[in-house]
């Protein structure tokens, strides 16, 4: 059985627990994992001090650069490794993961090492009374060990979008990957050590959250930061578990995404762009929008041509090139989708497809599989309305006026992401500037450059990364004040 460790200062090490790693597609155990107890944590937050104040602290802006493309290159030269770990662990297409997953981790290496180099930063010549005046420049420092927790919808994709910016700006980091998808962050350990990063700048710590490796992180007094990926609930837990020690947090947290359909759309495009925000990778993306509002004019069209996409998406063996949609992550989240398919019957929903699980006559069956589902008729307080599922799952009601419309979409705690169809660009325009969300797309969704702001507002989150938002969380900024 494979066993997958913890990697602590440069090497790969056991401990006193170990717990399974199941393939959601079949309910089968790929791996044994060693979960990391306080001790093991102590040390990799001890290893990434050493390091911080070593080799790797010494290195300028242009080596560390370098450093980080190797990475990326590193990543590029497994990435078949890197693909089939991935969707071993997360069940998702392998069509999805070596289109999106991987590439786009190289990505976030070979973004962060250019901009790193490039950004500059704000300097003032301020005027004094005795005429001579005063020059204001800000120097950029490293914060220091920055504790990394990620989730298991995008495992590699979304952890180095934080360790990439993290160890650009000449930070050290301990990573706590999800619990479900331990295996491609123990990878990424092996491109670091091919590409020559010096030991103990990446650590990677597995376990669960509540009294394992996630609490013995955030808790530790000697981590400098932490930004975590999650759900809104494990937030507000971690941000009480950092506040004795005063942490700067980035928080990017769940959502409750509304997509706005007006009448003059594209029609075809707007299907397959509803399609994708409703059941990529199973539904399971913070961005997905999970409230779908549609002129009352292409109401009923629209919501056929959607059944009628949702009844073509390809449920099957994760490796396949043609299956178009994978399991849900684990059972229990199997039983929450479900518990919500049930509760929105109750609450008074029609069905317009799924509603259930598919049925294989393979071992498939032992999987974590339900159908892409659509509901119409809900009240905007039912709870299937209000609270996030993380499925592939969305509600559809009409709407009347621009108004009508924008009020729907911002009646939520969440803020992360909306997105808007119309072919009246200046109506997009309008109604992109009034919604409460951190990201809004215009005819398209899950469309990045990664030099944007990425965040939420309300319970999505704090803060934003991407771009220079995350130089500006990764590091200090001194400002110097010389009298002239
Ligand atoms: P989760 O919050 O259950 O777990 C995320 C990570 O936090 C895991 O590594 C887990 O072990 C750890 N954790 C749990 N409790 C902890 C604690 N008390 N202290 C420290 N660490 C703890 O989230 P999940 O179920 O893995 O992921 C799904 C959620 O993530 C959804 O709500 C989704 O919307 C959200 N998400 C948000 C974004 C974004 O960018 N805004 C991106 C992806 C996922
Ligand atoms: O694309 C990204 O950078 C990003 N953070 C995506 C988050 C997706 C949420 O599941």
């Amino acid at each position: 059985m494979k066993l997958i460790q913890n990697y602590i200062d440069g090497a790969f090490v056991g401990g006193a627990r170990e717990f399974a790693d199941l393939n959601p597609a079949d309910g089968t155990v790929i791996a044994q994992v060693t979960e990391a107890d306080e001790t093991q944590v102590n040390d990799a937050v001890r290893a990434a001090r050493r390091a911080f104040r070593g080799e790797w602290g010494s290195f300028g802006v242009r080596e560390r650069s370098a450093q980080l493309h190797r990475v990326a290159e590193a990543i590029e030269k497994r990435a078949e490794s890197f693909v089939k770990a991935e969707v071993e662990d997360t069940g998702k297409p392998v069509s999805l993961a070596s289109r999106l997953d991987i590439p786009r981790a190289a990505a976030n290496f070979r973004v962060f090492a250019d901009l790193v180099k490039m950004a500059g930063i704000e300097s003032f010549q301020t005027e004094t009374p005795d005429g001579k005046g005063a020059l204001n420049y800000a120097v950029r420092k490293p914060l220091g060990v920055v504790g990394i927790i990620t989730p298991w919808n995008l495992p590699l994709l979304l952890l180095t979008w934080k360790v990439a910016p993290a160890m650009a700006c000449g930070n050290t980091v301990v990573v706590k990957p999800s619990e479900e998808t331990p295996a491609t962050a123990t990878l990424l350990a092996e491109a670091m050590q091919e590409a020559g990063i010096p030991y103990g700048v990446y650590n990677v710590v597995h376990g669960f959250g509540p009294a394992s490796a996630g609490e013995f992180l955030t808790k530790h007094p000697d981590v400098n930061a932490v930004t975590f990926t999650g759900e809104s609930r494990t937030g507000a837990a971690i941000m009480a578990a950092v506040a004795p020690s005063v942490k700067p947090v980035s928080f990017e947290l769940g959502g409750k995404n509304a997509a706005i359909v007006f009448a003059d759309c594209d029609f075809e495009e707007t299907v397959k762009g509803l399609s994708d925000a409703a059941f990529l990778n199973t539904g399971q993306v913070c961005l997905c929008a999970e409230r779908i509002y549609i002129e009352r004019a292409i109401f009923a069209t629209m919501v056929s041509a959607l059944k009628k996409k949702a009844e073509s998406l390809r449920p099957g063996w994760p490796m396949e090139e043609n299956t178009s949609l994978g399991p849900l992550i684990s059972a229990q989240h199997r039983d929450k989708v479900l518990s919500y398919y049930r509760l929105a019957l109750e609450e008074g929903a029609a069905l317009v497809t799924g509603g259930g699980v598919p049925s294989f006559g393979d071992a498939r069956d032992n999987g974590f599989f339900v159908q892409p589902t659509i509901y119409t008729g809900l009240a905007e307080t039912a709870r299937c309305v209000k609270e996030e599922i993380f499925g592939p799952v969305c509600h559809i009601a009409p709407f009347d006026s621009e108004e009508e419309a924008i009020s729907l979409a911002n009646d939520t705690r969440y803020g992360l992401a909306a997105s808007i169809w119309t072919s009246n660009l200046k109506r997009g325009h309008r109604v992109a500037q009034q919604m409460n969300a951190g990201i809004t797309w215009v005819n398209c969704w899950f469309l990045r450059d990664l030099r944007t702001p990425f965040g939420g507002a309300g319970l999505s989150g704090i803060g934003r990364e991407g771009g220079t938002h995350s130089l500006n969380f990764y590091s200090e900024l001194n400002n110097i004040c010389i009298k002239l």
